[in-house]
């Protein structure tokens, strides 16, 4: 499949041009990195550069400033380390710490999907920072592009051993979906020389990469804080007897949309059926395969698999996946999900190590005058010997800490203030913001630094009818790329404009139900005056556990949406 004609290659997107012309994703990086007159990657080359785990971006705050002096717009670079499941150690931490310090804007930024971000790496410096963090055993390759990304799994399971079986084949599939190019040791790390003649093998992927990003999670019931559906392939852990058997396999799911662009929308994943745990590999290499082959690589809206499944039916991709498996997927599974969010504070497993799980209000780990966080977790990262995991609601858990080593962490906790966060709403504990201004060319409205200041004005309404201690799912973009997967909020807040927000309503508390359109291009008052009779009649009305997504749907506020493609509709 790697060869296409010239005419079939024409009809393609140029994304797809650049990487048929790139060598195996060399393109014209190194004279890009090495070009002193500019701060910026050529063109193709910030393409290609995503695939490395690299995004260039521009501090849009400063661009009508430098448009002004006749100065290039700010460029740097945003880096995202790939962390398989969430989980690195003590050093590591310190290691990244120490980068973001020395080549970065001074924070870490914990990703919706378990990885780390560091924001504000001038061009000059890239090579370096990229270096040290391979040199930390950590890298960057495949955390963005058009290939598989990071490999999630739910990191606090209370059954550690199911927890450690299951990790271990997410780590396993993160490093099996790999690229296989040598490029990126070549450009970043000096392995090699660069021999542009030199023929890569990429087995899985062939020459073209896929058509489009690619997640994959591993979930580990009854916790489904991965968003399982949310991903492009999911694996939901099926046990016996406490020891993992293999997993249910779930495709097709995905979060982004275009306004008023009806063609495009979030979908649940489908599940398809279950294989057993030796089988993983061959069914993830399989579906990956079937996505190269048959996604749409000529239009980049249309690309996912979501896209894929919905335009050639799910029976179609079942039929595809056996053949090419020459098996048959037997039937999924029973299963249960209760929750999508984290449990905060401290919980022993069944090994006997404690986990405690530290509030980082939409995943930025920085220093400021109200709370130390970056100096705080570097001094928890001395003191400890365990490990750390990246929650896929960008919070941090202190993993596997002694008994012994236990009142040395939380005499930590307590000098840094980390136990404050947990005196607010539970809402707040539950809400995520993706990053969006300044760094992210995307958005459209505030995020990550506007979501503390709207809770600060929802919070008061919460305590009025007595609702501070719910568990309401709230997420909030600054556009409908959905990277802090809004439409799987019990309240989703999405970028319209600059103070503008689309409000979505009714999704389910574990993962299971989409949200829906409520009310369109609103300002905070709007939103705050949409929700308070809601809030209301729900702190009156609720059933006996009842949560709001699906208070909003019982209560006739918002139809339920049955199917992806039905959402804009
Ligand atoms: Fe995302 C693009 C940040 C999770 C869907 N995402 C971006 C970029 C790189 C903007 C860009 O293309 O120029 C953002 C960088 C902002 C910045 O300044 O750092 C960005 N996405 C993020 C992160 C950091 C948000 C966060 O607050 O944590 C998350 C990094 C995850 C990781 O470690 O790999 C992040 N992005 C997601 C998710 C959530 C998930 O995967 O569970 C989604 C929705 C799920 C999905 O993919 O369907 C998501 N991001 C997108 C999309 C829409 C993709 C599509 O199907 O159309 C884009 C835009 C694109 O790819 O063209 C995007
Ligand atoms: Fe940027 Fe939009 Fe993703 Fe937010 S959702 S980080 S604004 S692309």
């Amino acid at each position: 499949m790697t060869d296409v004609s010239a005419e079939e290659l024409n009809k393609r997107v140029e994304v797809e041009r650049i990487k048929d012309a790139s060598n195996y994703l060399r393109g014209t990086l190194v004279e890009s990195l090495n070009d002193p007159l500019t701060g910026a990657l050529a063109d193709s080359d910030t393409q290609l550069s995503k695939f490395h785990g690299i995004y260039q971006q521009d501090d849009r705050e400063l661009r009508d400033e430098r448009r002004k002096q006749k100065l290039e717009p700010h460029y740097q670079f945003m880096v995202r380390v790939r962390v398989a499941g969430g989980i690195c150690t003590p050093a590591q931490w310190l290691e990244m710490d120490r980068i973001a310090n020395t080549w970065c804007n001074g924070s870490i930024r914990l990703t919706t999907r378990q990885a780390l971000q560091f924001h504000g790496i001038l061009k000059r410096d890239l090579k370096r920072s990229i270096a040290e963090i391979n040199a930390s055993l950590l890298d960057t390759i495949a955390a963005c592009g058009d290939v598989n990304r990071n490999v999630m799994c739910s990191p606090l399971p209370e059954q550690s051993r199911l927890h450690e079986e299951a990790y271990e084949y997410a780590r396993r599939i993160n490093d099996h979906l790999t690229p296989r190019t040598t490029a990126y040791h070549e450009i970043w790390l000096d392995e090699k020389l660069i021999d542009s003649s030199r023929q890569d093998e990429e087995p899985i992927y062939g020459k073209h990469y896929l058509p489009r990003k690619f997640k994959t999670a591993v979930a580990v019931p009854p916790t489904n804080d991965v968003d399982i559906f949310a991903n492009d392939l999911g694996f939901i852990a099926i046990a016996e007897n406490g020891h993992l058997v293999g997993f249910n396999v779930t495709v097709g799911g995905g979060m982004s949309l275009t306004h008023g662009e009806p063609n495009t929308y979030p979908r649940l994943a489908d599940l398809i059926g279950y294989c057993p745990k030796h089988k993983t590999l061959q069914v993830a290499e399989e579906i990956v395969k079937i996505q190269r082959d048959f996604g749409d690589r000529t239009n980049r809206k249309h690309a996912r698999l979501k896209y894929t499944i919905d335009d050639r039916g799910v029976d179609w991709f079942k039929f595809e996946l056996n053949r090419r498996l020459g098996w048959q997927l037997e039937a999924p599974r029973g299963y249960t999900f209760d929750y999508s969010g984290d449990r905060y504070g401290w919980i022993k497993d069944s090994n006997d190590l404690w986990y405690y799980t530290v509030f980082i209000q939409n995943g930025r780990i920085a220093d400021s005058d109200a709370a130390p966080i970056m100096t705080g977790m570097r001094e928890i990262a001395k003191a400890h010997d365990g490990d750390f995991r990246i929650s896929p609601n960008q919070n941090l858990i202190i993993g596997k800490v002694s008994d012994k080593n236990k009142p040395v962490i939380e005499s930590l906790l307590q000098q840094y203030r980390f136990h404050e966060p947990e005196r607010q709403s539970a809402l707040r504990l539950n809400a995520m913001a993706c990053v969006a201004l300044p760094t992210c060319g995307l958005a459209m409205a505030e995020s990550e630094r506007y979501l503390p200041a709207f809770l600060d004005k929802l919070e008061p309404i919460l305590h009025r009818y007595g609702l501070q201690n719910e568990p309401i799912l709230l997420r909030m973009t600054g556009c409908p790329n959905g990277c802090a997967r809004p439409f799987l909020g019990e309240i989703g807040l999405v970028g319209k404009a600059p103070g503008k927000y689309n409000l979505y309503l009714g999704a389910g508390f574990q993962g299971q139900r989409l949200n829906r359109l409520y009310r369109e291009n609103i300002n905070e008052e709007q939103i705050l005056d949409a929700l308070t009779p809601l809030l209301q009649q729900y702190a009156d009305e609720r059933k006996e556990g009842e949560h709001f997504g699906d208070f909003a749907v019982r209560a006739g506020h918002i139809e339920p949406v049955t199917a992806g493609r039905d959402f804009q509709r």
